[in-house]
């Protein structure tokens, strides 16, 4: 048996998101957002769940925070529901939203762990989405007022910033697959939603420089592991596309200010041009001191004419799988970084988002015994110590999630959490993924 031990100041965390977890969707003022359109509109969400109730984290939080103590972990990843601070996007702050925020980030420091906000994760207030939401380049605007609204109130408090959560998500899942909210299936309307969102990171990075708020700002892009089935020029090229859709069209943006010209060109071929305007390479590539990244699986690909966007059909090799029927491919998580980090240089990343949904069962003991769970952290707790005795500069890891939460168009079938949520009364219990983490923390490694 060997033993791994992480740096002292390696950043264990758990993550959420605000509508997955919250609840209390008219609390307090709150606006409607797109997600609450989208999942009351039958047939979107499995089951026509819907994040009226979620978690109810809203009105939970104190417990939530008890759990994130007793687990031992050093931050909190979560996000602030634009539509609690400005219900209608634009115009009047509801000072009863960032109050909510402001308990949670006050019950967060007390408890000695340090919050890690993401701006948007995904809740755009529906009022800009009539607007044309992220179409529209004025939602640019509001999302920096917004920004601003909540870098001042919570000026020094909040050590670490994310802008945007998955980019990739909010632009062709929500806008060409329409999977996610607001459910467009336009290719031309996602390039330009994914071009307006980096847009707007970079405009809030050089309004946080400029307010000089303390602290470390930076962005999420979910990250994919896509390999070619073979070496063959075509299936290489494939395979290449299909991963330059998650991982470079965003990459290259933030950290070269250049979009991948291949993708350009394929682009062209299905009709989608970028909108870039003067001056927008330079404001998306602002120097960030971080990136996070979101990590869940990958798998392989060959050339297949016509085969979706980009030839590409995707080889079963035989990984094991998730409850989502994603590949468990824990190598990839060191093959994607290493790759990130040889392209785009040492700015420190920190693994915004890792996790696996399987079925749960909550036994008599009120245990859930996720034995492929726990296996599935263990798996990519070896190749983060891999990375970072590689040299790359990973900070930090964070568990997706803290809780079993609203898991989007699953609604509440697919379980994610190290603590398994009972949905009528709220009730929570740590699973035996969580006592692994925990002591990994305690211990400072493991042996494996
Ligand atoms: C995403 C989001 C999370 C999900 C998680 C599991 O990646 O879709 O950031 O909100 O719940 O990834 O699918």
């Amino acid at each position: 048996m060997a033993r791994i031990d992480f740096p002292k100041d390696f950043v264990w965390g758990t993550a959420t998101a605000s509508y997955q977890i919250e609840g209390a969707y008219q609390v307090d003022g709150r606006g409607l957002s797109i997600w609450d359109t989208f999942s009351h509109t039958p047939g979107k969400v499995f089951n026509n769940d819907n994040g009226d109730l979620a978690c109810d984290s809203y009105h939970c939080y104190e417990e939530d925070i008890a759990l994130l103590k007793k687990l031992g972990v050093k931050a909190y990843r979560f996000s602030i529901a634009w539509p609690r601070i400005f219900p209608q996007g634009t115009g009047e702050v509801n000072e009863k939203g960032l109050d909510y925020y402001r308990r949670v980030v006050d019950g967060l420091i007390a408890a000695g762990i340090e919050p890690c906000v993401t701006l948007y994760h995904w809740d755009l207030p529906q009022a800009l989405q009539d607007k044309g939401g992220w179409d529209n380049r004025d939602t640019i605007d509001a999302f920096v007022k917004y920004a601003e609204v909540v870098f001042k109130a919570f000026d020094g408090k909040i050590k670490q910033w994310i802008t945007f959560n998955e980019t990739w998500c909010v632009s062709f899942l929500s806008n060409y697959i329409g999977a996610h909210a607001p459910g467009n299936t336009d290719l031309q309307l996602a390039v330009n939603v994914a071009h307006h969102c980096m847009v707007a990171h970079g405009e809030a990075v050089k309004l946080f420089r400029e307010l000089g708020i303390p602290g470390e700002i930076g962005t999420t892009h979910n990250l994919y592991w896509f390999e070619p089935y073979s070496t063959k020029p075509e299936d290489v090229e494939a395979a290449r596309r299909n991963r330059a859709y998650n991982n470079e069209w965003f990459m290259e943006p933030t950290f070269k200010g250049t979009y991948p010209q291949f993708m350009v060109d394929w682009f062209k071929t299905k009709g989608a041009t970028v909108p870039i305007l003067p001056g927008d390479m330079e404001t998306i590539s602002q120097k960030i001191d971080f990136i996070g990244v979101n990590f869940y699986s990958g798998g392989f690909g060959r050339y297949k004419k016509d085969e979706g966007l980009f030839d590409c059909e995707e080889v079963q090799v035989g990984f094991d799988k998730t409850y989502m029927d994603w590949n468990v491919y824990a190598d990839g998580l060191y093959k994607v970084l290493s790759w990130a980090h040889e392209e785009y240089g040492d700015t420190p990343i920190y693994i915004t988002e890792n996790g696996a949904c399987y079925e749960d069962v909550l036994a008599e003991d009120n245990r859930v015994h996720d034995v492929l769970r726990t296996e599935y952290f263990r798996k990519h707790f070896i190749q983060c110590h891999r990375l970072i005795e590689s040299g790359v500069p990973l900070k930090g890891y964070f568990a997706w999630s803290l809780l079993d939460n609203f898991e989007w168009v699953e609604g509440y079938r697919k379980r994610f959490g190290i603590v398994y949520t009972n949905y009528e009364t709220f009730e929570r219990h740590p699973k035996d993924s969580y006592y692994f983490i925990q002591k990994v923390i305690a211990d400072g490694g493991l042996d494996v």
